[in-house]
């Protein structure tokens, strides 16, 4: 068995933190042969349901969890994590507008960003699943000036596994049949899941589904607000497939995953002319040892590009409603 790697989660007592902790203590994040030490964080008023989640932890008797502390404390959660997976935030509550929330966040991720700095590993991961996710990474991003602003990635994978499954369901196909569809820009309903490049069976997908129509009005604004087709039948949000993506996510970035094109939220670097300082997802490949890397050079249609911008506004418009809130 390899030597334990650290975890941190935040919001571990959550719905999708319950989910994601108990699938990492079983090892389907890092590895069937690699320990585990899990730093689980929650607010004050969560300590006493994650007490709970600890005890079935224990119960669990989990072979690769070498050890599990709980804490409100950042510094110490986040002391010397390898990974940290960021999805505890602040929900939106009643009368509550988006520019709300989106403040109310900002300053929980300014926080964790600071308690990142002075604590992780030096080559530490740091996953962003909670909302706003793109404007929170960019938030925790800014305030952890030691770090490399690509250690930090907001999840869009459970978009992209979302519009995979979709595509599989109108093909007719299992779901790993399905290849290179991709998700540009906001973990929002603007962003824009992308089938010009997608294969099924290895064949270009839009030889295979050919109307346009069904791509342009029935499967992207299905994809786009699937979390609340979610919401309406279970009656809460998506916990067991959001664990889920943040579980793959992270475990393509460890182990790596050369042969797929993954969606992730990360820092512009002007590639297909998105502006700078935003977090926007992009297909990218994970080399294993936590390398990934953008896919570039995509040729891109007018559709695609008028796509790609709307919700590369949304990202700027929502970098500017926390500006106050960044330093420098
Ligand atoms: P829950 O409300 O069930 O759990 C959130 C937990 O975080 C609570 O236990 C709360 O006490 C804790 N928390 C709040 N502020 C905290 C802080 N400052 N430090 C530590 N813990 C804190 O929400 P859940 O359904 O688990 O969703 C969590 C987040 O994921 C939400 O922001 C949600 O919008 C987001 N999602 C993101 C997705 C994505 O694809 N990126 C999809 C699923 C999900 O909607």
């Amino acid at each position: 068995l390899l030597p334990p790697l650290k975890v941190a989660v935040t919001g571990a007592a959550g719905q999708i933190g319950y989910a994601l902790v108990m699938r990492i203590a079983s090892g389907e994040l890092l590895g069937k042969d690699q320990l585990i030490e899990l730093n689980l964080i929650e607010t004050e008023a969560g300590m006493s349901p994650l007490s709970g989640v600890m005890m079935e932890l224990e119960d669990g008797a989990f072979p690769l969890l070498s050890k599990v502390s709980a804490t409100s404390n950042l510094n110490e959660g986040f002391g010397d994590i390898d990974y940290a997976l960021l999805v505890g935030a602040s929900p939106r509550g009643p009368g509550m507008e988006r520019k709300d929330l989106m403040a109310a966040n900002a300053k929980i991720f300014a926080e964790q960003g600071k308690a990142l700095n002075e604590s992780a590993g030096i080559n530490s991961k740091i996953l962003v699943v909670g909302n706003p996710a793109n404007t929170n990474a960019l938030v925790a991003s800014e305030n952890a000036p030691d770090m490399w602003p690509e250690q930090f990635i907001a999840m869009t994978r459970l978009d992209q596994s979302r519009a995979k499954g979709l595509v599989a369901e109108k093909a007719n196909v299992p779901v790993k049949d399905v290849d290179r569809v991709i998700i540009w820009g906001n973990h929002s309903a603007t962003q824009y899941p992308d089938l010009s490049h997608a294969r099924i069976g290895g064949k270009w997908a839009k030889s295979i589904i050919t109307d346009d129509k069904w791509i342009r009005n029935d499967f992207i604004p299905r994809v786009q607000k699937r979390g609340a087709e979610v919401i309406d039948a279970r009656g809460a949000s998506s916990a067991a497939s959001a664990a889920s993506a943040a579980i793959d996510t992270i475990r393509d970035i460890h182990l790596g995953s050369p042969e797929q094109w993954l969606s992730n939220a990360i820092p512009s670097d002007g590639s297909y002319g998105i502006a700078d300082g935003i977090w926007y997802s992009v297909p990218t490949v994970c080399e294993g040892d936590s390398h990934y890397r953008r896919v570039k050079n995509l040729p891109i249609d007018e559709y695609s590009a008028k796509m790609m911008n709307a919700t590369e506004k949304e990202l700027i418009e929502e970098r500017d409603s926390v500006r106050h809130l960044l330093p420098g």
